[in-house]
């Protein structure tokens, strides 16, 4: 893995700009390189790159998850008020939805509050450990990227949408009250 693929990775599940995330990569693997010969494990420059690389995630992980966690919570809007019958109506037909996401995504958080704000069960399906959930979203949609809404259109007809706006428009299309 090359401090490019940090970049993008840290950028995508951060939501910060490649910009921002550069400088804080870099900071971070300069202080990392720069104290890893106190440790005797290191050996050589390979060692010291993925040394600086696992302990960079195991921080991120660490540190930013529960935050963005704390924030999905604190953020959490009020879900709309339907009347039992309506509501019923409305969770038949998100019966035919799925999304597919990672759970600390922050364009998966945007989706999920939207979820909650119009108050739809829709199913959410873990795709970031690899394995049979991620398998189907790249064999059905054709990338692993999140969030991704499933849409079962009837009969054999499915539809995977892509895009946080767009999988936004779409529920507020099909579900928001007039
Ligand atoms: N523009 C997209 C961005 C989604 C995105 O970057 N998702 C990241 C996770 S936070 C992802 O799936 N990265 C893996 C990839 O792009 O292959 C949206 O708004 O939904």
């Amino acid at each position: 893995m090359t401090k490019a693929d940090i970049v993008d990775k840290v950028a995508a599940g951060t939501g910060l700009t490649k910009l921002e995330t550069e400088a804080i990569v870099e900071g971070f693997l300069k202080t990392v390189i720069e104290l890893s010969p106190h440790f005797s494990i290191i050996h050589d420059q390979d060692h010291h790159m993925r040394w600086a690389i696992r302990i960079f995630f195991r921080t991120l992980r660490f540190v930013l998850i529960p935050f963005v966690l704390l924030w999905e919570v604190v953020t959490t809007p009020k879900g709309i008020t339907r009347a039992p019958a309506e509501q019923q109506r409305i969770d038949e037909q998100t019966r035919s939805l799925a999304l597919y996401q990672f759970k600390t995504c922050p364009f998966c958080i945007k989706v999920r509050q939207e979820m909650r704000r119009l108050s739809l069960a829709i199913e959410r399906r873990d795709a970031q450990p690899e394995g049979p959930v991620r398998a189907e979203l790249v064999a059905g949609g054709g990338r692993a990227m999140v969030p991704c809404l499933r849409i079962a259109e009837g009969g054999d007809d499915v539809r995977w949408l892509y895009e946080s706006g767009a999988i936004i428009d779409y529920l507020r299309g099909r579900f928001e009250q007039n």
